[in-house]
């Protein structure tokens, strides 16, 4: 009888304990969001500013976007407008590629894990893609990339 009844106080315990881990699921990152400072301060994020030297307020990305022209109002008004930018990314995927047309062609340049350019370095006003990779090698690289994160 004694084991019936522990088995019992068991089974319940284990019933509760499932649904208090699944009541409450983890929040999913935001795809974007304005960024105002002029570092881009949550990590997972890359920023592109509309100013150089991280000026005029940013719009961060947490996942690609091949399309900026097609991202949610306010954040595609980044497109074809940004100046300089940083990779604030924390994954094996932590560099990041801006390209100027949107599906990833045409002119390009990748930015470093953990690194800002702070000048547009060509690609003033011309950016409308960002693609995540796991590494900058073998790609055209930011000039003057600063050593951030
Ligand atoms: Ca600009």
């Amino acid at each position: 009888m004694r084991h019936t009844k522990l088995g019992a106080a068991l089974a319940g315990l284990a019933t509760a304990a499932v649904v208090a881990t699944t009541a409450q699921p983890a929040n999913a990152a935001a795809l974007y969001y304005t960024e105002s400072s002029t570092r881009c301060l949550t990590a997972g994020y890359a920023c592109a500013w509309y100013d150089q030297y991280g000026n005029g307020t940013a719009t961060a990305f947490y996942d690609d976007a091949w399309d900026w022209s097609a991202i949610p109002s306010p954040y595609r008004n980044i497109n074809n407008q940004s100046s300089s930018w940083e990779s604030h990314g924390t994954s094996t995927y932590g560099n990041v590629r801006f390209f100027n047309y949107a599906g990833g062609t045409g002119a390009n340049k990748c930015l470093k894990k953990g690194y800002a350019q702070t000048t547009s370095d060509g690609m003033d006003n011309l950016v409308s893609a960002n693609v995540w990779v796991s590494t900058c090698s073998g790609y055209t690289q930011f000039s003057y990339q600063i050593r951030i994160w």
